[in-house]
């Protein structure tokens, strides 16, 4: 590549531009450490993006109906913090370029969306982008469907690497844009054949943009430095009705020694290869040092969009008090009121009528009240509907000609259903919540970790959760899956023991405003346990006294879901022979850890022995079982040490042990 040729053809596009090389190439050195190469690949199309196409104003990042831009290649992150201090960002000053990386610094290693707010998602796990971005552009269809276009009126942009079209999750992502149509959604790609390893061919040779167009997008291949090229590929993009891909032929670290090696991938630190670098873009100022005309133009860029938004709050000022009140709160995901009332009055019924049903079926129950006033809510399931219970009557399923739909069928992927449902949540006005199998957890993981970490509700409906999904066998019954979900950082775990505390499982979950829940439910039915009726909501607790010892309390019983059940029969099996037995039903620890230490001893007092029943590895719960001594010779553990199998559900109850003369035996014994 001609760099002299780069810097005449359009100067003052060169110079701007090269303003994000600059900066990204003088914060990693100082960092000495981070990606260097990408940003400066990028750059062009980048600055071409923000100062023709993106609409959004930099003094307000979080106004809603601002284009979302997603850096799908989060180790370019030097790019979007370039870009966000150009602009005028007001948190991304330029002690943060400085401080890049640096303890306390918001310009972490990687984007992360709760750090800035010019930061829509948190990126670095390559794919998430480009697979979180389908969410992002479901949520704008579906708003713009309830809203109209005068409120709702914007697009998803995405720059995504190398790595993340080889990563398997963007062939889901790519999919369902196809499918849906969502022709909003523009992805740019950093054709740069460079990876960490070498050259892309060392390990790829799919023609990407046959495999976009397979799937029914509009593709477009253009020279990524070239910025008429770039414009007028956005242009088209833009008017074309289906999702786009704009392959953008770039050169990693361009202008520098590294460039068009795998070398120009992570930090370039040497000095003289990095002053030879600027030399030959032509920049001559020192290190972090803009040029004032340059940063003045970019500052322009940055509010070139403050029109936009006055005009957008008129508009919304002049609709409804109630349509205006409606949109704040479905923007701000706040729960209606009559979410409470609702939950405690199917509670009575449930509690009068003590149905015996799987909790995959109450928490169908639930949804079946709960939809119709949660308007916001967005259902579906990775092609398991009628297993996972997730379609109630009211919803509609979201297509191309139906986009006030709002249940999705997300096909077979659920890696891809989780990411989109994340990027729902993250665009803002969508509650998403999504099934599968919980053995297919392993599919959806790595959203379901990127939930937590970027403080979102995303709600992950996983039915068949346990070895009493009977003879589908051991592929399809979780062990291991319930203390990887408890192992996750900032995620409620529920798995509820009857219909009961599904409904109220469901509430906690849907006014949440920064946590996803996991809610782990049963494919065989389960008498209700909870037939007292109780206006307040215990699962709230986490854990609680489902049933006290009768006489001197000698033995607690811990259970959750499905095994409360069996606690409650080893209970009168103990009573029966005068030993009085506590039972606590556990429905979601993360809970009941944020009580306060009063609360957890009144329900986990010391003295009796302590059993604990899960149909799952035990790993987690010694926690519960240790005395508050340390001691973990009064507690056992009845549960799977192993795979499960292919059986009957109650056979395999009995085979693997786990039944309530095995838990009376396993008091007993501690006694
Ligand atoms: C899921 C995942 N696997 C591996 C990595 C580590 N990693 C970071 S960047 C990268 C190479 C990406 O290549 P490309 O997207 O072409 O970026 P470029 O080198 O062109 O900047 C890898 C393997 C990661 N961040 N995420
Ligand atoms: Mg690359």
């Amino acid at each position: 590549m001609d760099i002299q040729e780069l810097r005449t053809r359009n100067p003052e596009h060169w110079m701007r531009s090269t303003a994000i090389r600059a900066l990204a190439l003088d914060a990693v050195a100082q960092a000495n450490s981070g990606h260097t190469g990408m940003p400066i690949g990028m750059a062009d199309v980048a600055t071409v993006l923000f100062s023709k196409h993106l609409k959004f104003d930099a003094q307000n990042p979080e106004w809603h109906d601002r284009d979302r831009f997603i850096l799908s290649a989060g180790h370019g992150s030097m790019l979007i913090y370039a870009l966000l201090h150009l602009t005028g960002d007001p948190e991304v000053t330029l002690d943060e370029i400085k401080n890049f990386r640096q303890w306390g610094a918001k310009t972490a290693g990687h984007p992360e969306n709760f750090l800035l707010k010019g930061v829509e998602m948190t990126t670095g796990p390559l794919g998430q982008g480009i697979a979180h971005s389908v969410g992002f552009a479901m949520a704008e269809e579906m708003l713009r469907a309830r809203f109209g276009k005068k409120l709702v009126d914007h697009h998803t942009y995405v720059i995504a690497g190398d790595g993340c079209l080889m990563e398997g999750v963007s062939q889901e992502a790519i999919g369902l844009a196809g499918r849906y149509e969502l022709g909003r959604l523009i992805v740019l790609w950093d054709n740069n054949d460079i990876t960490i390893d070498g050259k892309v061919s060392l390990s790829d040779v799919t023609n990407q943009p046959a495999r976009f167009a397979a799937s029914q997008w509009h593709v477009q291949e253009i020279d990524g430095h070239d910025p008429e090229a770039i414009d007028a590929a956005l242009t088209a993009a833009k008017a074309d009705p289906r999702p786009s891909l704009i392959a953008c032929k770039t050169h990693i670290a361009l202008g520098h020694a590294a460039q068009d090696t795998s070398k120009g991938h992570g930090a370039l630190t040497n000095a003289d290869q990095n002053i030879a670098a600027k030399e030959n873009w032509g920049w001559t100022t020192g290190p972090f040092e803009v040029p004032a005309d340059i940063k003045s133009w970019w500052e322009t860029v940055g509010s070139r969009g403050a029109q936009d938004r006055e005009a957008w709050e008129q508009r919304l000022s002049e609709q409804s008090a109630a349509r205006q009140a409606e949109f704040a709160r479905t923007m701000a995901g706040d729960a209606p009121k009559k979410l409470s009332a609702t939950i405690k009055a199917l509670k009575k019924q449930i509690s009068e009528t003590a149905p015996k049903v799987a909790t995959r079926k109450a928490s169908e129950m639930a949804l079946e009240v709960i939809n119709p006033i949660l308007p916001e809510t967005c259902g579906g399931s990775a092609d398991l509907t009628g297993s996972n219970n997730t379609l109630t009557g009211d919803m509609g399923k979201f297509d191309t000609d139906n986009r006030k739909g709002r249940y999705v069928y997300w096909g077979i992927r659920e890696h891809g259903m989780s990411s989109a449902m994340n990027g729902m949540a993250l665009h803002g006005g969508i509650r998403p919540y999504g099934g599968t199998f919980m053995a297919f957890t392993d599919y959806a993981r790595p959203a379901m970790r990127l939930a937590a970490l970027q403080h979102i509700p995303t709600v992950f409906v996983m039915t068949h959760d346990s070895i009493g999904l009977g003879e589908d066998g051991p592929t399809h019954q979780p062990v291991e899956h319930l203390a990887i979900s408890r192992a996750t950082p900032n995620t409620l775990v529920f798995r509820p023991a009857d219909a009961v505390e599904t409904a109220e499982a469901w509430e906690i979950a849907l006014t949440q405003s920064a946590t996803p829940s996991v809610i782990s439910l049963t494919r065989q039915n389960l008498k209700t346990v909870r037939t007292e009726h109780k206006t307040a909501n215990l699962t709230e607790k986490g854990a609680y006294v489902l049933a006290d010892a009768e006489g001197k309390r000698q033995v607690i019983l811990m259970a959750t879901g499905s095994e409360v059940e069996i606690a409650m029969a080893a209970r009168d099996a103990l009573q029966a022979e005068g030993i009085g037995t506590r039972v606590v039903s556990m429905p979601c620890w993360e809970l009941f850890e944020q009580q306060d230490e009063a609360y957890r001893r009144k329900v986990l007092p010391a003295g009796p022995v302590r059993v604990a029943v899960e149909a799952a590895c035990g790993m987690g719960w010694d926690k519960w079982l240790f005395n508050e001594r340390g001691k973990r010779d009064k507690g056992a553990f009845v549960g799977m040490t192993g795979f499960g199998a292919s059986a009957p559900y109650e056979v395999l109850y009995e085979q693997f042990g786990i039944t309530s003369a095995k838990v009376a035996e396993a008091a007993k014994a501690l006694l």
